[in-house]
């Protein structure tokens, strides 16, 4: 309970905070965007990763005003990278109750109108999870975003057992392949066609294919070869603070 109003009053005080993890264009190697990753600069035990963090959140309810938070950041950081002339656009994580909720979409429409940024700068992150629990409900959620233009990304794709089917019939634009399945591509020939497989499919589907977890440049070299849009990972950099992803932009102009 202590360690949740701790949480509580991180949320007042300005504690939580986005870092960016750059994306990466396979071919041109232009900077594309970030993922936006929460953190939690806590006063004694220092700088806290989601995991550390994000199920106090939801046992003390905070899960949703955390998922509001992040929007309105994003969405804001957004309209500073136009203003400066180096728009890019910003992937944030949304949870499956986030998504569920009744006023979610009004949540989203507000700050893409406060903040006037082109919608499709934002990208909502789903997980094969939240777009499937309740499929009819996460459809409707979908699509009224799809309608405002907001950009939708499948989260962690090839490690749930999607109704594929359901799936693609979403107003989806990328699935982004889940790190584990790229570790072995570079030694493994069935991992290697698995990849393959993802990466040819969103291609026949018309989605953008995006490879999270790139560590080695033998991954690289072969996810171009295999025809995958888009990269993030260790590689090019880890997640960093607003400050160092400002200077990783100015590098990629
Ligand atoms: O940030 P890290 O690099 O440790 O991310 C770990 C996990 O935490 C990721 O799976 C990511 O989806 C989740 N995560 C990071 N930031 C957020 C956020 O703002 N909201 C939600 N719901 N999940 C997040
Ligand atoms: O939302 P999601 O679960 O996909 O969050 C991305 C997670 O992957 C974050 O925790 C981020 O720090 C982590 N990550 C990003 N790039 C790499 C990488 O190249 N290697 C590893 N091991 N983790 C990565
Ligand atoms: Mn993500
Ligand atoms: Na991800």
């Amino acid at each position: 309970a202590e360690a949740e109003q701790e949480l509580r009053e991180a949320l007042v005080r300005g504690n939580l905070e986005l870092f960016y993890q750059p994306l990466y264009n396979v071919h041109s190697r232009r900077l594309l965007g970030a993922e936006a990753l929460i953190r939690w600069r806590h006063p004694r035990k220092g700088l806290m990763l989601p995991q550390q963090f994000l199920h106090l959140a939801n046992r003390a309810n905070l899960d949703i005003q955390i998922g509001e938070w992040v929007i309105q950041e994003s969405v804001k950081r957004i309209a500073e990278f136009e203003r400066t002339g180096s728009p890019v656009q910003i992937s944030i994580n949304i949870s499956p109750s986030h998504l569920e909720r009744g006023d979610f979409i009004a949540t989203v429409k507000a700050a893409i109108a406060r903040w006037k940024i082109r919608p499709e700068l934002l990208q909502i992150e789903l997980t094969e999870e939240s777009a499937l629990r309740d499929p009819e409900l996460a459809a409707d959620r979908l699509r009224q975003l799809a309608d405002i233009g907001v950009t939708l990304a499948v989260d962690d794709f090839g490690t749930g057992y999607s109704n594929l089917a359901s799936l693609i019939t979403l107003p989806i634009s990328k699935l982004k392949i889940d790190k584990s399945l790229l570790k072995d591509i570079t030694i493994r020939p069935d991992a290697r066609v698995l990849v393959q497989t993802i990466i040819s499919m969103a291609n026949s589907l018309g989605l953008h294919s995006v490879a999270e977890g790139v560590e080695t440049k033998a991954q690289l070299e072969l996810l171009s070869a295999m025809g995958c849009d888009v990269v993030q990972g260790f590689l090019f950099s880890r997640p960093v603070e607003l400050s160092a992803f400002r200077k990783l932009q100015k590098q990629g102009d």
